[in-house]
C-alpha cells in the first residue's frame, strides 16, 4: 500500500464489466488472405509505403495488457494484446511536421481518425494476438489496432492502412455523431451539440 494509485478508479463512469469478449462492428466479417494483405501509408509522409505482411511485423514487436471500453457500455478488463507498437511504424512513415491528425483505414472503406499524439502512446499497437492466442477474424484479425486509452471504436479491426493528415476529418461513426476523440474518462461519447 502506500500506493496513490490505488485509489485511481479502474472502470471508467457509466461502464459495467463483461467477462465474455463481443463482437461488435459494423457490415460483416472479411476474408482476408496474408498473402495479399497489404498495409498502405499515405497522406502527409516523406514517402507514401505498402508493405507485406512478413515486411509489417519485422517492424517491430510489443506487448500490452490494456481494459478495453466500448461506448456502448461494456469494459473487458486485462486484454493480453500482441503485435507491431505504432511508434515502430510511425518512424517507418516518417510523417511531414505538418502531420497531426491520422485516419486508419479498415476493410470495405471503414475509417476512425485519431489524434498522431493519442497513437503515439507508449501503449498502441497493431495487435495480431489476443490472450496468447491468434487474433481470430472477427475480433479484427489478421491485424487491429488497439489504441487502449480511447473508446474501443477507435480500435480498427482489419486495418488496411493510415492516411497522414493536418486536420482532423471524421471517420465512420464520427460522421454518425460520435466523438471525434473519444476519451472514455471524460465521457467524450457522442460530439458536442
Ligand atoms: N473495422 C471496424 N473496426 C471496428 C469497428 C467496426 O465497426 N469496424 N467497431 C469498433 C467498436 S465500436 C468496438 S467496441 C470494437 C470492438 O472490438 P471487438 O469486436 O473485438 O470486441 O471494435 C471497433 N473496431
Ligand atoms: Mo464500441
Amino acid at each position: 500500500m502506500g500506493d496513490t494509485e490505488t485509489n485511481e478508479p479502474r472502470i471508467p463512469p457509466g461502464q459495467t464489466v463483461t467477462k465474455g469478449w463481443p463482437v461488435l462492428h459494423a457490415g460483416w466479417v472479411p476474408t482476408i488472405d496474408l498473402h495479399s494483405w497489404r498495409f498502405h501509408i499515405d497522406g502527409l509522409v516523406e514517402k507514401p509505403q505498402t508493405f507485406h505482411w512478413e515486411a509489417f511485423l519485422r517492424l517491430g514487436y510489443l506487448q500490452v495488457t490494456a481494459d478495453m471500453h466500448c461506448v456502448t457500455g461494456w469494459s473487458r478488463l486485462d486484454n493480453r494484446w500482441e503485435g507491431v507498437p505504432f511508434q515502430a511504424v510511425y518512424a517507418a512513415a516518417a510523417p511531414l511536421p505538418q502531420a497531426q491528425y491520422v485516419l486508419v483505414r479498415a476493410a470495405h472503406g471503414w475509417t476512425c481518425n485519431v489524434p498522431l499524439r493519442d497513437l503515439l502512446q507508449d501503449d498502441v499497437l497493431f495487435a495480431y494476438r489476443h490472450d496468447g492466442q491468434p487474433l481470430s477474424a472477427e475480433h479484427g484479425g489478421p491485424l487491429r489496432l488497439v489504441v487502449p486509452h480511447l473508446y474501443g471504436w477507435k480500435s480498427a479491426k482489419w486495418v488496411e492502412g493510415l492516411t497522414f493528415l493536418e486536420k482532423d476529418v471524421p471517420g465512420y461513426w464520427e460522421q454518425a455523431g460520435y466523438h471525434m476523440h473519444g476519451d472514455p474518462w471524460k465521457e467524450e461519447r457522442f460530439a458536442p451539440m
